[in-house]
């Protein structure tokens, strides 16, 4: 692959998740394939699990990586093509990214959505402008969309913990105290749509996912209901994405705990993390028998490990 941006960029997601598989197996087998290779990675928004797991990832492979906090460090960038620069941005990202793009052989770039403005976010303008100026193989390390470090991760999680060749998983909302975005629940829909499982989401009216991401998936707006049989149960909060960015009033509690999981099948639980404890999901699930979140959390390292070698071999 060229880019690493969604589930579109790969062509047999199963494959990618074996490979992965295998080098969870042997992460220092292929050391030298990135030698000499820099991977240069950018962040706009904070980060843990994505930046120290992909620089991980990147070292078992023996690239270097140049790390920078472009949203705090670097300067105001522009955005807009034949924008005159009176105003607050100092470099547009013609320039930088094609100077990032001479720096490094693999850009990786994480940008949150701004959650006002839904046209630019889902047009991940920001991540499409690197594409263009930068020029060499480009890595999403979350969009104002999408997260497929995180979904090809979970993937993996759930290959390596399914009972049944086609498990019921289920994406639930959860409650939250902040707008957050609908990122990672629209890359868990396309991936585990993409590899063919069985997905029921449920969340509080009006908080209907955007179609893209979710088309084939039933949708139910009674938690306890969708939770009938689950195998995994993914949790996670989002803000609306019809009344952008909004965080909608809601009349039932939707954090679940020991009680509401009782109708499922003994159901693995999943979070990306972090996690607002006792707001989004509740210490005894999250410490309990069934949590897989710290298999997620490791998992994001052969993730980010098999994207890595694909690109490594394929561009160079
Ligand atoms: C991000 C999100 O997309 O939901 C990153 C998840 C990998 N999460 C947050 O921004 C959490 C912020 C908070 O205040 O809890």
């Amino acid at each position: 692959m060229k880019h690493f941006t969604s589930v579109g960029d790969v062509t047999d997601v199963n494959a990618l998740v074996q490979e992965a598989l295998l080098l969870k197996k042997d992460p220092h087998k292929y050391s030298a394939l990135g030698k000499h290779k820099t991977l240069g990675m950018l962040f706009f928004n904070p980060s843990l699990r994505t930046r120290l797991s992909t620089q991980k990832a990147a070292m078992n492979l023996g690239m270097q990586v140049i790390v920078m906090n472009v949203g705090t460090e670097g300067w105001a960038l522009e955005m807009e093509d034949g924008a005159v620069m009176n105003g607050t941005t100092v470099e547009h990202i013609r320039d930088a990214a094609a100077v990032i793009g001479l720096y490094c052989d693999v850009v990786a770039v994480r940008n949150f959505p701004t959650l006002v403005n839904k046209e630019a976010d889902y047009t991940e303008q920001v991540h499409h402008q690197f594409i263009k100026y930068c020029k060499v193989p480009f890595i999403s390390m979350e969009s104002a969309i999408l997260h497929p470090l995180q979904s090809l991760a979970d993937m993996m999680t759930i290959a390596e913990h399914k009972k049944a060749e086609a498990p019921k998983i289920v994406l639930t909302w959860a409650p939250h105290v902040k707008a957050l975005p609908q990122v990672v629940a629209n890359s868990f829909a396309e991936w585990t749509l993409a590899s063919g499982y069985d997905l029921t989401i449920t969340h509080p009216k009006g908080y209907e996912l955007c179609e893209d991401f979710t088309r084939g998936a039933s949708i139910e707006f009674d938690q306890q209901k969708a939770l009938m049989n689950a195998d995994f149960v993914y949790v996670k909060n989002w803000s609306a994405y019809h009344d952008y960015g909004k965080i909608l009033p809601v009349d039932t509690s939707w954090l679940l705990d020991e009680q509401k999981m009782s109708v499922t099948n003994h159901a693995s639980i999943m979070h990306c993390l972090p996690v607002r404890r006792n707001v989004e999901l509740s210490d005894e699930l999250l410490d309990g028998a069934n949590s897989l979140v710290m298999q997620q959390a490791e998992n994001r390292v052969y993730a980010a490990q098999a994207v890595l070698k694909n690109m490594l071999e394929n561009n160079f």
